[in-house]
């Protein structure tokens, strides 16, 4: 992409209504634009960044054997009245009637729809194991709806359902759903920690949030320090395998991690001291098994070996999908803008031409960019007439992992300028080994085409 032909509306001044780094850098580097209280568009560069966590949580959710779809926004109401959440969801949901007078609303989630689908097509236990999810928007009436994206009023979620005709086999749902979201938040570049938590309007007894750690976070979280040196790094996980999935579950969950909804300060003082930790996180994502809450209720019922029919278990499993761009800037900035982690950044390096209009560097920056784009790497070529220094800010503040810098000065020696945003160091490379040197880093990420 060349900026002079892109839509990238970056804001010189700070907006004073965000009251923290990542909404006011998605506010400054022209991401989003609110439309109403908790309510935005998603400007190209921020739907780029959206797309791109989308994709990711696609690909670990088929990864893990869990089928997509999609489902509507707008519901009946019917469906909740029989559930009994109609009255019980209370204020957070938007109620809005037809011009027939039925009562509809814009889901918050999505348990009856599915159970819905599920009861209507679904009736041997041997259709069973089924995990259904779709990434769609949703809506919940916010009191406080604050932060940008981070709490939205609509904001974009993906939420999964599994039925099962035990709770054994529900559980091992749970824990698969616990490795494939380790694996999407770790692919994110993010550290998301599985506290247990309290189940809220969604019900059950069995619930875990993830975490990311931020001073920024709504949620206050008890932890024992060892539980941050756990990844899965390249870890191959058989999804199939109850035991594969139990054990990396034990790994995550014997360490102490709690919220404050389900904090034991007893258990928590038997943590060694320095290990004891309490900090701030951000909600990314929460896994529920509620057993048969709605099949009971809606009647979702399989007929089972034994021929009688049994209502199914189930969970369902939620990442915020929204919410994880802010948690990533939270997680991921410094006083000049944003620094994207790779497997996340919306462009893969920045191409500066210090001197627009220069024979020579207009041409080596066109090269650069042609070969960069021969290997499948998305470049965001700054053509514009512009000073230098303007455009370094606006590729610090947009955060691109990885900037190469072109001008007449080095070109005369035969090199560019590779600067990683990160660290800040640069090196002065020939052009081709500057390349090469971006192919390597990207090697093991997912390339596929732009928007
Ligand atoms: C699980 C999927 C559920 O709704 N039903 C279907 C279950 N869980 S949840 O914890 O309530 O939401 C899942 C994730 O959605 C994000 N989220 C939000 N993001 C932005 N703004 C909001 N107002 C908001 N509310 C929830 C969180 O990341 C949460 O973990």
């Amino acid at each position: 992409m060349r900026l002079s032909r892109y839509f990238l509306p970056v804001l010189k001044e700070t907006p004073s209504e965000a009251q923290i780094a990542s909404h006011r850098l998605m506010l400054r580097a022209g991401m989003i634009k609110q439309a109403t209280a908790g309510i935005y568009s998603w400007l190209p560069l921020g739907f780029k960044i959206l797309r791109k966590l989308e994709n990711i949580v696609h690909e670990e959710q088929v990864r893990a054997g869990h089928i997509p779809m999609l489902m509507p926004t707008l519901q009946s109401a019917d469906l909740w009245r029989e559930s009994g959440r109609y009255d019980d969801y209370g204020a957070e949901m938007l109620r809005i009637t037809d011009r027939h007078g039925r009562d509809m609303l814009y889901g918050p989630t999505n348990e009856e729809l599915i159970t819905d689908i599920f009861r209507a097509h679904v009736g041997s236990y041997k259709d069973l194991p089924l995990t259904l999810y779709h990434i769609q928007w949703k809506f919940r009436d916010e009191v406080r709806p604050r932060f940008g994206v981070m709490r939205g009023r609509e904001f974009f979620m993906k939420d999964g359902y599994n039925f099962d005709l035990t709770k054994e086999d529900a559980m091992h749902a749970y824990n698969r759903h616990m490795v494939s979201y380790l694996r999407t938040y770790e692919r994110m570049g993010l550290q998301a920690i599985p506290m247990r938590a309290d189940s809220g309007p969604i019900g059950g007894d069995d619930t875990h949030e993830f975490l990311v750690l931020a001073e920024t976070g709504e949620s206050e979280v008890f932890y024992d320090s060892a539980i941050t040196d756990l990844s899965l790094g390249e870890r191959a996980v058989d999804y199939n395998s109850w035991d594969d999935c139990a054990a990396i579950v034990k790994e995550w969950t014997t360490p102490y991690a709690r919220t404050d909804e389900t904090h034991d300060e007893a258990l928590f003082n038997a943590i060694p001291e320095a290990r004891r930790k309490t900090s701030r996180g951000i909600e990314v994502g929460q896994i529920f098994y509620f057993g048969t809450k709605y099949s009971d209720a809606m009647g979702a019922t399989v007929q089972g070996p034994d021929g009688k029919s049994t209502p199914v278990h189930m969970g369902s499993h939620g990442i915020g999908v929204s919410r994880l761009v802010g948690a990533i800037i939270e997680a991921s900035h410094d006083d000049k803008g944003i620094i994207w982690p790779e497997g996340v950044t919306p462009y893969h390096a920045g191409i500066v031409n210090v001197k627009q209009g220069d024979a020579e560097a207009d041409a080596a920056c066109e090269a650069i960019y042609a070969s960069l784009n021969a290997l499948g790497l998305e470049p965001l070529y700054d053509d514009r007439d512009e000073r230098a220094g303007g455009k370094f800010a606006t590729m610090d503040l947009i955060g691109l992992p990885w900037r190469i810098t072109v001008g007449p000065r080095g070109l005369k020696n035969g090199v560019v300028e590779l600067t990683c945003r990160r660290t800040g160091e640069s090196e002065e490379l020939p052009p081709e080994q500057a390349i090469e040197k971006l192919a390597l880093v990207y090697a093991g990420h997912v390339l596929r085409p732009s928007l």
